[in-house]
């Protein structure tokens, strides 16, 4: 799919060679990490292999060379070669998958079935590319089975089904030695509260991401479950909105220990925030786990899954992410895809360039703005009042609200709001 183009390499920022990177030099050290081990860069599988380009208004615009082959298992080798060349080719360390992905839908012991087969095959790609599984999940929204949800569906056989699906794919994620693991819940969620029992229906998410984890662990899982929040589309009122509200529900749960959150740009912009934002709300916690990246348009209310190029953006998400002490077993998963009306191969290869230059870029940049200006000193300045002994008594709790009227008389209206 991908003859004549070569292994794409670092050219420098004079290049004008469309097929080289500018920026990321995967063995350069930027604080200390090469920019590889920073960044952890990762390929999705859906958008880069199985998106064909159709849309609610058109057909397929993009066609793939195993499109007519008839048999799940040998597409699903097809689809594997042709992924991991790219991957190679690109460079990216990582990539990521669904079970459907891999393997088509079905039923679930169809795609049992098919998993069997393919996970040893895509063991050897691994293996004989050294390429690493950041994470794995389980479609658990397209099937017409999860029109009314996963494990939040009112009916417990649908429910039973979705856990087989998940149980095979965390047992895909382990043979491949997955960093992580991850959930979202495209349809965990409701369109009515008229039909809806909320509290029962949050219950058993709650209780199947406990045997999820309960799962993995017991089988050697010891990487990462992650949550991906997102606040609709294509359910009206998902459950895991934003990074605030998952952070709630793991902590009222007991699941904070083993969780973190997958944060994607264009979920955040939905949510009303920005992703900068829902970076931080997660540092905050001590859950920032891993990232989608994409990018959304600003105009539009919907989920566009661009590939990212804005730099102001993404160097204030690195600055967040090198401030929280950077990736452990996350790293960066290009969630985006290509336009309905960009449907030649090479296409893929200008598309991760464009984003993985900006995200190394972006890297230099915020690693001197947080250590070569006074961005940091400026930040602490604007609390220094809270550095006198009353305004540190107050942040230790020992100041009651009749000793802050009594500073207050005290310090007089404020001259001017710092
Ligand atoms: C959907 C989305 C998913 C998840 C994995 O908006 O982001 O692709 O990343 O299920
Ligand atoms: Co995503």
């Amino acid at each position: 799919m991908f003859k004549g183009i070569d292994r794409i390499k670092y050219e420098g920022r004079d290049s004008d060679n469309p097929l080289a990177f500018k920026w990321y030099n995967e063995e350069e050290t930027v604080a200390g990490k090469t920019m590889k081990d920073h960044l952890r860069f990762a390929v999705a599988y859906w958008h880069s292999f199985c998106g064909d380009g159709s849309d609610q208004f058109g057909d397929p615009t993009r066609f793939f060379p195993w499109d007519n082959v008839k048999d799940p298992l040998d597409k699903a080798k097809h689809k594997l070669e042709s992924a991991f060349d790219f991957i190679t080719r690109i460079g990216s360390p990582f990539y990521c998958f669904h079970d459907t992905d891999l393997v088509g839908n079905g039923t679930v012991f169809e795609i049992e079935k098919r998993l069997d087969k393919i996970i040893p095959l895509v063991k050897e790609m691994q293996d004989s590319t050294g390429t690493g599984l950041l994470w794995g999940t389980a479609n658990l929204f397209s099937h017409p089975r999860y029109m009314n949800g996963a494990g939040t569906n009112p009916d417990f056989r649908v429910v039973a089904n979705a856990a087989t699906q998940l149980k095979n794919a965390i047992d895909a994620t382990i043979a491949l030695g997955g960093q992580n693991y991850v959930f979202w819940g495209g349809r965990e969620g409701y369109m009515s509260l008229h039909n809806t029992d909320m509290q029962k229906e949050v219950d058993h998410l709650a209780m199947i991401l406990t045997m999820a984890r309960d799962y993995g662990r017991k089988n050697g899982f010891e990487g990462t479950f992650l949550i991906e929040p997102k606040p609709m589309e294509p359910t009206k009122h998902q459950y895991d909105y934003d990074t605030g509200t998952v952070i709630a529900f793991l902590r009222h749960y007991g699941l904070q220990d083993d969780f973190k959150i997958n944060i994607e740009v264009n979920h955040a912009i939905l949510a009303g925030h920005t992703f900068q934002h829902e970076l931080q709300v997660a540092a905050n916690a001590g859950l920032l786990g891993s990232i989608d990246a994409n990018k959304g348009d600003y105009q539009n209310g919907w989920d566009t899954d661009e590939f990212p190029t804005n730099i102001y953006e993404v160097t204030e998400a690195m600055m967040v992410i090198l401030a929280a002490g950077g990736f452990t077993t996350g790293g960066i998963n290009f969630d985006a895809k290509l336009r309905r009306n960009s449907t030649d191969p090479v296409d893929l290869f200008y598309a991760h360039i464009s984003g993985m230059d900006t995200f190394a870029r972006a890297l230099v940049i915020a690693h001197r703005i947080l250590g070569d200006s006074d961005y940091n000193d400026l930040r602490k300045q604007r609390y220094a009042s809270f550095d006198s002994p009353e305004g540190s008594s107050f942040e230790q709790g020992r100041l009651t609200l009749e000793r802050m009227r009594g500073l207050a008389m005290e310090y007089g209206e404020p001259e001017s709001i710092s």
